[in-house]
């Protein structure tokens, strides 16, 4: 009897060992606050797999680049200093032009038109991440892309000479081609350089704009729906497989959940932001013709420049997109 319990509680004790042994923490850098409906999602992710694990694999989410800053993310993730991470897709668009296909502008403008693009661009992203290490959980779309300035705006010549705030070197491009001048400002830096004057107008989503408390410092929304962007969460091929394979399988199913969940979070955020927008005295306004048609334009020649980039991988990408 006493040598039976004694060996009861050892063998528990033992047990707890092996579990503490096998606990595994990940830190996750994302660049994004934590109001943001991705980091929200991250976060239940992350949820997600602690439970389905029992606590064997947690995830550290580090939100608004406090740990990586935006642009380290994808190295962080490749180097293994980190096993997974978050960044904004088309930051990659100076390895390869096909990371950037989904900022480009007026090429998918609805969440249908991004869904059928990811489905082009998935095989391809996940094959040139694979030979970096990496291994692509799930990407999710931000809301329709919209113009912010502080003035109406009726055509591109409006644009003219506005400091205007980009995200990425596709967009920088773009502001170029619009004649305004452009200066790479990350989502957390937004409401200091606006108040400082460092910029006065961008494209960003409802929900950036909502986030950064867009009216303090802007006055018109101009719903272009130009592009809808995408996050991507890859983790190390290293460390995913370190795992055992039910870890690995709880991150699997955990990822796909997000990928769905994170897709409906950004449709009901297009809405639900706008509104948030219009209630804080920002101005919504439809795009005159003339707008759009000048927008079009400019997206037209940033195709034409990117399918040169491109190549044939740009050219079977867009084959397969425009079935
Ligand atoms: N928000 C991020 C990326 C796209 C978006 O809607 C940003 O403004 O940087």
């Amino acid at each position: 009897m006493f040598v039976s319990r004694y060996f009861g509680g050892a063998i528990a004790a033992l047990a707890g060992l092996a579990v503490a042994a096998q606990a595994d923490t990940w830190d996750m850098p994302t660049p994004y606050p934590d109001a943001t409906f991705h980091t929200a999602n991250i976060h239940q992710f992350a949820k997600d797999v602690a439970e389905a694990t029992d606590g064997a694999l947690e995830i550290k989410v580090h939100s608004a680049g406090s740990l990586f800053k935006h642009p380290e993310i994808s190295k962080a993730v490749r180097s293994g200093q980190v096993p997974i991470g978050e960044f904004f897709l088309s930051l990659l668009a100076n390895d390869n032009p096909v990371f950037g296909a989904d900022s480009l502008p007026f090429l998918a403008t609805s969440y249908d038109d991004a869904e059928r693009l990811w489905a082009a661009q998935k095989s391809v992203i996940d094959g040139l991440l694979d030979a970096q290490g990496l291994m692509v959980l799930y990407a999710v779309p931000w809301p329709p892309q919209g113009l912010y300035t502080t003035k109406q705006i009726d055509s591109v010549a409006d644009l003219a000479g506005l400091k205007f705030r980009t995200y990425n070197a596709t967009l920088e491009e773009f502001a170029n081609l619009a004649g305004a001048a452009p200066t790479q400002v990350e989502v957390p830096d937004i409401p200091q350089a606006f108040s400082t004057g460092r910029v006065e107008a961008m494209i960003t989503s409802p929900s950036t704009g909502a986030n950064s408390k867009a009216w303090d410092f802007l006055s018109h929304y101009t719903d272009i729906q130009a592009w809808l962007p995408k996050n991507i969460i890859v983790v190390n091929k290293r460390s995913f497989r370190r795992l055992d394979e039910a870890t690995q399988n709880a991150v699997l199913k955990a990822a796909a959940a997000a990928e769905a969940r994170g897709l409906e979070m950004s449709k009901k955020e297009t809405d639900e932001k706008v509104a948030i927008l219009r209630e804080n005295g920002i101005t919504v306004v439809e795009p005159s013709e003339e707008l759009m048609s000048g927008l079009r334009e400019i997206g037209a020649q940033m195709l034409e420049n990117w399918k040169a980039e491109a190549g044939d991988e740009g050219a079977a990408l867009l084959d397969a997109y425009q079935k």
